[in-house]
């Protein structure tokens, strides 16, 4: 079975609780239990993690090296800020979905650029929670091409 981590960056924890206007109203449990449904349909196992600190973050995708196949972030604001979170996805190597909530191409400026999307697969935003959701269909169709390829 393909195991991936689901990983939530700062303030996500606040989803559903304020700004929903921005971040619509499902708090982060929802969307956990919703991407839980999917996995069960797609036959995936998923672990999640939200940290409001970029070195937990960092610690966290350092421990997939072994033990998952892919990754699923939402590096929230450090998306704009982290060359340490960019660096622990590309010293894993596991393929990795950028997702966001909202689309940061079509807010402030300073959210246009990730430093993420460079060693991501893709970049999926602008679905609300449903990012979530299509960025782990995605991964999984990414992971099952690679499969093949291999063999
Ligand atoms: O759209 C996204 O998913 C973001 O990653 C969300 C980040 C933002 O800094 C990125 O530019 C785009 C912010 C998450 C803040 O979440 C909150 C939730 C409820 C209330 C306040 C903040």
């Amino acid at each position: 079975m393909l195991k991936v981590q689901v990983i939530h960056g700062p303030n996500l924890n606040m989803l559903g609780l304020r700004e929903p206007g921005i971040y619509g109203a499902q708090t982060l449990a929802t969307i956990e239990a919703m991407l839980a449904d999917e996995a069960v349909s797609l036959g995936v196992c998923l672990t999640f993690f939200q940290s409001n600190s970029e070195g937990a973050l960092v610690d966290c995708i350092q421990g997939t090296l072994g033990q998952q196949d892919g990754i699923v972030i939402n590096p929230g604001a450090y998306t704009h800020t982290s060359v340490a979170i960019r660096d622990a996805i590309a010293a894993v190597g596991l393929p990795t979905v950028e997702v966001h909530l909202s689309n940061i191409h079509k807010r402030e400026s300073f959210r246009h650029h990730s430093y993420i999307a460079a060693v991501a697969v893709g970049q999926i935003c602008g679905f609300g929670a449903d990012s979530y959701r299509l960025g782990l269909h995605a991964l999984v169709q990414h992971l099952g091409r690679q499969v093949s390829a291999d063999s």
